[in-house]
């Protein structure tokens, strides 16, 4: 022991037990935690307590592409703990989050109005979820009560998200729990007709018209909302068809039912515009987002609507609370501190421009085509995904195995089921982008 750098002593005699740690293979884990702690972050890198440097391919999870410990968020961070730690969320403001709400307003697609917050994208699914029952009531279509989601789609874990999501293992236990009346869109993936597609498959519009079927299923008149990611991120970038939004978009209208966009994942830079719907060119009626606000600092989270949805509410006499729901830390001040601080480094260092000049960098992550096991290829803005074939008899096994290699070569890769994502941070090279893929090659190599 009295060779090993101190670090590693610490890593070493971690007690675990007491930590339930989340979607995480805990027993696993707490068996070899040492590669698995992290004890630092700075700019593009992870440093474990071991002092081994990983580069961080998934901007931590989707939400750190500024990089770590950025000066401008961690002194405005600093600032405001001693300016106003905490200001009532109800019936109180402060000034910092009126202008968010302004500045956020600004970036969304023309057209959007207000801003609700929270404090993670499961709030904001929450909240826009119970925003969509609630408008309609308010405009006397109280049947109107029932919400879309989509196949492989993950709007968080709250039990709104997971009933609208569509991933059985986040569903299945708790199908009890599951709002009734939901139903869900087919996902758009069928590896036949797009295995291996540069940005948006060409096939694959017409499974919009799939909404038109659940609206003569269930009336028009019973449905709320329909909530999608502009692209499915945690079901291992599942990237929409051209024209696939633009249908259920005109779908929406036409049966006068919301569209929510879920863009946790996709806001703020990391498909090169400030949120999807600007790079896809719908605008929806509400935009979920979270994560990049705050360069994932401080939890942040929330629901930017349409004027027409928040005018709905403002009727009643003007002292009465127009929605009943709120969170305690709903537009926290340092939360708010910390997005003012990231908005003004995004605009600063040209994030989205510099992640749209990465997006076709990344792309020659096809080039991991034919290596063994590797069954497709997806990518678009700066997300990529490769999924593989699972090794016989053993789900799960290769990815893991990918990942863990890759930590060996000083790679941070994010591994789910039998797929490895990144979404690089803003703030990498070209180099650090082409080292990761070759890197992944070494990995993908060394696990088949
Ligand atoms: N909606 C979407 C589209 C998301 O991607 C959430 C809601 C929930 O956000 P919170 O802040 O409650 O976790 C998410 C979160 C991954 C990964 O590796 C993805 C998420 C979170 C953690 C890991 O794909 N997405
Ligand atoms: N549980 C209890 C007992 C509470 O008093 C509150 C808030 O006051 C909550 C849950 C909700 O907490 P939050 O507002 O942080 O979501």
């Amino acid at each position: 022991m009295k060779n090993e750098p101190a670090a590693l002593v610490e890593a070493s005699s971690l007690r675990t037990g007491a930590y339930w740690m989340p979607f995480t293979a805990n027993r696993y884990l707490k068996r070899n935690p040492r590669s698995r702690v992290l004890a630092r972050a700075e700019g593009a890198y992870y440093t474990t307590t071991e002092g081994k440097r990983l580069f961080d391919c998934l901007s931590g999870l989707w939400c750190c592409p500024l990089g770590h410990a950025h000066p401008k968020i961690a002194e405005a961070v600093a600032k405001q703990v001693k300016e106003l730690d905490y200001s009532p969320a109800f019936q109180m403001g402060h000034p910092k989050i009126f202008s968010l709400a302004e500045r956020l307003v600004e970036l969304a697609p023309k057209g959007m109005g207000q801003v609700f917050f929270a404090n993670s994208g499961s709030e904001a699914v929450d909240s826009a979820l119970k925003i969509a029952v609630a408008y309609h009531r308010m405009k006397g279509e109280a049947s109107r009560t029932r919400l879309i989601g989509r196949e492989r789609g993950y709007h968080g874990v709250g039990m709104g998200g997971i009933s609208v999501g569509g991933m059985s293992a986040n569903r299945k236990m708790f199908a009890p729990l599951l709002l009734q009346s939901v139903d869900h869109l087919p996902h758009t993936y069928d590896a036949e007709k797009m295995a291996f597609s540069r940005g948006q498959p060409k096939w694959g519009a017409h499974l919009a018209d799939e909404l038109e079927r659940l609206v003569a299923l269930h009336d028009a008149s019973t449905i709320a909302a329909v909530i999608v990611e502009p692209m499915q991120g945690s079901a291992g970038v599942l990237v929409p068809p051209v024209g696939y939004l633009e249908r259920l978009r005109r779908i929406c209208d036409k049966h006068g039912i919301l569209l929510i966009f879920d863009e946790v994942i996709t806001g703020f830079g990391r498909l090169g515009e400030a949120f999807g719907a600007q790079r896809f060119g719908v605008t929806p009626d509400m935009i979920c987002f979270a994560k990049i606000v705050t360069n994932g600092v401080i939890p942040m989270g929330g629901v930017i609507v349409k004027p027409a949805i928040y005018d709905a509410f403002m009727t009643g006499p003007d002292t009465a609370v127009e929605l009943f729901h709120g969170y305690t830390y709903s537009g926290h001040p340092v939360a708010a501190a910390a997005a003012h601080a990231a908005l003004d480094a995004l605009a600063e260092e040209d994030a989205f421009k510099r992640s749209r000049e990465l997006e076709p960098v990344l792309e020659q992550i096809h080039s991991l085509k034919g290596e063994p096991g590797v069954a497709d290829i997806r990518n678009i803005g700066l997300a990529a995904a490769v999924e593989f074939e699972p090794l016989p008899g053993k789900p799960g096994a290769r990815a893991l195995k990918v990942f863990e290699r890759g930590i060996e070569e000083g790679m941070l890769y994010r591994f789910t089921g039998e797929t490895i994502a990144v979404a690089p941070p803003y703030i990498s090279t070209q180099l650090e982008v082409e080292t990761m893929i070759e890197k992944l090659r070494i990995s993908i190599r060394a696990a088949a």
